[in-house]
């Protein structure tokens, strides 16, 4: 659990010029997000595109992480899907080559109940000896759980978390209550990261993490050495950034952040928008506006 507190990027999937995945690329991202102190990688997740990818792709992807970060960090694998085949074979790719875990979403598209999803998640855990983080985010998917279903499936051995992707801060002080302080909680909105580790989230996960690793880091430890003026600071200053990020697909608007960073990173996969010269205009005079990108 101390392995996983801290931010941890949901990192991008570099693409090359023909949309393919781009190795070098990815390595060099890497060693840059590592060198600025994040305590982990989540892959494949909604920043990772792994819905628009095939699942040749997402294993792929993966061997590349893990072997780019030789154990550094952990590495977490989004392996959710709509269908629960999938899923499994995802985690037992993850467990093979050497992820330290897997995470998914709920099933979606298909309106499912609550026992069906139950045993999705069952059906990931049980697929192979690696543990899983479930994935909340309610916005996307169309379904949440409720406080008992969650601490239900904290009570599993091997479901060792959760990423809380979702505003609701009593929903997420609630969850940490009842599943107890073994059971990690990620925060998941950037936004809202310091009120998130307020109410106990152990860390947090996100796209913005790409593109400021050194903010949020600074942010996390003011808070644990209890600096919370500090703290606070730096979430105001990366707050006014996302504000201006929100006007774009975030995707987007990272990538094109990060390729003004010297990592070229691709263009997101359709449907996701494709900005325009005007809009890649705008975003370059944003990153100069905010030196700390
Ligand atoms: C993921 O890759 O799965 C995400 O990073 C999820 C993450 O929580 C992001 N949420 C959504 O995109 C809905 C945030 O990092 C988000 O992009 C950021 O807070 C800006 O709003």
């Amino acid at each position: 659990i101390e392995r996983y507190k801290g931010i941890i990027p949901a990192l991008i999937t570099p693409y090359t010029n023909e949309g393919k995945i781009n190795e070098a690329v990815t390595r060099k991202l890497i060693q840059h997000l590592l060198s600025k102190g994040v305590k982990g990688l989540y892959l494949s997740g909604s920043t990772g595109e792994g819905f628009l990818q095939t699942v040749e792709e997402r294993k792929q992807f993966l061997e590349i992480v893990v072997d780019e970060v030789q154990g550094e960090v952990p590495v977490i694998s989004q392996v959710g899907a709509v269908d629960t085949n999938t899923c499994v074979e995802l985690t037992k790719h993850a467990a093979e080559v050497g992820a330290d875990a897997v995470s998914a979403v709920a099933p979606f598209y298909y309106k499912h109940g609550s026992e069906q999803i139950k045993q999705h998640y069952l059906d990931i855990v049980n697929a192979a000896d690696i543990p899983l983080i479930i994935y909340h985010i309610p916005d996307f998917t169309g379904t949440s759980g409720s406080i008992d279903f969650y601490e239900e499936l904290s009570k599993v051995e091997n479901i060792i978390g959760l990423k809380y992707t979702s505003k609701d801060t009593f929903f997420m002080q609630q969850l940490i209550d009842v599943c107890g302080d073994e059971f990690m909680v990620f925060n998941g909105p950037d936004e809202c990261c310091i009120a998130g580790l307020a109410v106990g989230a152990h860390g947090a996960i996100g796209s913005t993490y790409n593109i400021m690793p050194e903010k949020f880091v600074s942010l996390f430890n003011h808070f644990a050495n209890g600096n919370i003026a500090a703290a606070k600071q730096e979430q105001y200053e990366a707050n006014r950034l996302i504000r201006k990020l929100l006007d774009y697909d975030f995707i987007a608007f990272e990538r094109e952040v990060l390729t003004l960073q010297g990592f070229d990173v691709g263009k997101p996969r359709k449907p996701l928008q494709q900005l325009t010269d005007m809009e890649r205009s705008q975003i370059r005079k944003i990153v100069e506006e905010f030196p700390f990108l």
